[in-house]
């Protein structure tokens, strides 16, 4: 039986136990390389594998979440650049909607398309408030969804659109700058945000190093993507675990 992944998730937050989630891009990964970022996210204890990318040009998607599955009992969850990017190999997934933006296709307009094959699909489905902060590069993200980042100093522009977020039902918060962003999102709008709203808070974008990890854990960050520094260098999976797990419990 599958397990429930939000369940888990919110279990974790109230406990103030952080969470690190390690994104997979089914383009830049093969057998080996999965095999590899299983056997650390296993020694390293990590609590999620995301997967998805802006693109997915490769036919991998479903290959991809079969091998980790069929390897370790860490969740998987889909994280979609598009609605053609689901499958049912994986736990649950992150249904996507823009709030930061004003683009309607990506805000509701491809939600109808998708819809009855989404719903047919048996996944968990997480509706999740998305938005796009400005980390000082134009990243895929902001270019294939046409619509403008959040600017990164707009810490209040932040944390009213994460609440109107939550207000429409939104099950997660997820403030991303961007695969790769030069600048990752600041301590101050984490912890603006993560004040005003209840549900969890999910952070990624151009996250390197175990001191940023540790530090967005402690403004109230309740979940850590990162991506592309993993990529770069895979052994980076057990410091940036062991700093996002080595956060304080709250009282
Ligand atoms: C991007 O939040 C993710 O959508 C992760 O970003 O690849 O920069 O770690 P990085």
């Amino acid at each position: 039986m599958r397990q429930n992944i939000y369940h888990l998730i919110e279990q974790r937050k109230k406990a103030g136990k952080k969470s690190f989630a390690v994104l997979i891009d089914p383009d830049k990964v093969d057998n080996a390389s999965i095999e590899q970022l299983v056997g650390l996210g296993v020694d390293a204890q990590i609590d999620y594998f995301f997967v998805g990318g802006s693109l997915v040009i490769s036919n991998y998607l479903d290959d991809c979440i079969r091998q980790i599955k069929t390897s370790c009992p860490i969740p998987v969850i889909l994280f979609p650049g598009s609605p053609s990017q689901v499958s049912r190999y994986a736990d649950a997934l992150l249904y996507l909607s823009l709030i930061s933006g004003r683009n309607p296709e990506l805000l509701i307009g491809q939600h109808v398309v998708s819809a009855p094959f989404v719903k047919k699909s048996g996944l968990e489905i997480m509706p999740t408030g998305y938005m796009v902060i400005d980390g000082g590069a134009p990243t895929t993200v902001s270019y294939i969804s046409n619509a403008t980042p959040m600017p990164a100093d707009k810490n209040d522009i932040a944390m009213c659109t994460a609440m109107a977020g939550e207000m429409l039902g939104m099950k997660l918060i997820y403030m991303d700058a961007g695969s790769g962003a030069k600048r990752p999102i600041t301590e101050s709008m984490i912890e603006k945000v993560a004040k005003h709203i209840d549900v969890p808070l999910i952070i990624g974008g151009g996250i390197t190093n175990p001191e940023k990890a540790y530090l967005n854990c402690k403004s109230g960050a309740d979940i850590i993507v990162v991506g592309n520094a993993i990529e770069k260098d895979p052994s980076l999976i057990k410091e940036m675990s062991h700093a996002i797990h080595s956060v304080p419990v709250k009282a």
